[in-house]
């Protein structure tokens, strides 16, 4: 099957009605020009992001290479603490080019020590920088999980991955080229947890990842001011083609209940999803007791069974 390219709508000036009535609904991702971010498009400059809240200690995660490997993210680099000043002049300088990747989540002042378990919002943790951006309204405040603010350097590409909230990419200045996958094709995306294994996806290795053409693509350019609407469990791999900042928003797609309360990232399976993923474990393990002759029959009828009862009807 040849690679499908298809683009992500674009639609300009959308009210909080027709974006609920009619284009949430479809659950596909689309991007939103012409809505009002508030001052930040034309405030965020290096300057003045590297004086607002500049003496502050944040942690950050710094990728080690530009395209960003799940493994060597953490394993090699981890979390680093910086000043925002530094992390901001670092990533928009052509010296570090490809290596920073200012994801500030967490400040820690006199009053306030890192957990781990404090969930992202600019909001709290960059009250001044909060001032500045708007919300687009489109969910309740109830619904409101998460707002991360990211800081790329030019040529940095984070991994194809996906997350359990429905999201908004607000681009605030700077370019991005975002590739997103249907999760109906997850089954050519070679996944380990919510990540694909296939980091080079414009020319990725076709002995160790054959069916990875198959899998439909859907790309957008992202340009200051744009919003892109991200739903959950669409795969995302994002390529930062300049340097930029922007705030991603995650809300609660689903009631709260549904959503593992240890999430601090908006990427952990639903606690139904991790129980029955449990379940197979232990469904493999008992059929791993019987001859191959016999696990192999009772396998197939346990993925007809699976595909009969579980798999949704409006399936592309
Ligand atoms: O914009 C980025 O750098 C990453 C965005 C992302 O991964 C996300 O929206 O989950």
């Amino acid at each position: 099957m040849a690679e499908q390219r298809l683009p992500v709508p674009r639609h300009r000036f959308v009210s909080r009605e027709q974006f609920m009535e009619h284009l949430y609904p479809q659950r596909k991702p689309l991007v939103l020009e012409g809505l009002d971010l508030g001052p930040c498009t034309s405030k965020w400059t290096v300057d003045y992001l590297s004086q607002v809240g500049g003496t502050k200690e944040v942690k950050i995660h710094v990728a080690a290479v530009a395209q960003m490997d799940f493994i060597k993210l953490y394993l090699l680099t981890s979390w680093s603490r910086e000043q925002p000043k530094k992390c901001i002049r670092n990533s928009s300088s052509q010296r570090m080019r490809n290596t920073t990747y200012g994801h500030l989540e967490k400040t820690r002042g006199s009053s306030y020590s890192f957990t781990g378990k404090d969930v992202a919002d600019i909001r709290q943790q960059f009250p001044s920088l909060g001032e500045d951006i708007k919300f687009p309204i489109f969910f309740k405040e109830e619904q409101f999980f998460s707002s991360v603010f990211r800081i790329s350097s030019p040529g940095l590409q984070l991994w194809t991955h996906y997350d359990v909230m429905d999201n908004f990419l607000l681009q605030v200045t700077g370019k991005k080229r975002v590739t997103l996958f249907n999760p109906q094709d997850a089954h050519y995306l070679y996944l380990s947890g919510s990540k694909s294994e296939v980091l080079n996806i414009d020319s990725p290795d076709l002995d160790k990842y054959p069916l990875f053409p198959k899998a439909r693509r859907y790309e957008c350019s992202l340009e200051a001011g744009d919003v892109l609407f991200i739903p959950a469990l669409w795969f995302h791999n994002v390529i930062s083609e300049e340097f930029g900042v922007g705030v991603n928003i995650f809300w609660k797609h689903l009631p709260s209940e549904y959503y593992d309360k240890t999430d601090t990232y908006g990427n952990k399976d639903p606690v139904a999803a991790s129980r029955a993923m449990q379940i197979l474990d232990r469904a493999l393990k008992t059929l791993a007791e019987l001859p191959d002759e016999y696990k192999d029959f009772y396998a197939r009828q346990m993925v007809l069974r699976i595909q009969d009862k579980a798999y949704s009807k409006n399936s592309e």
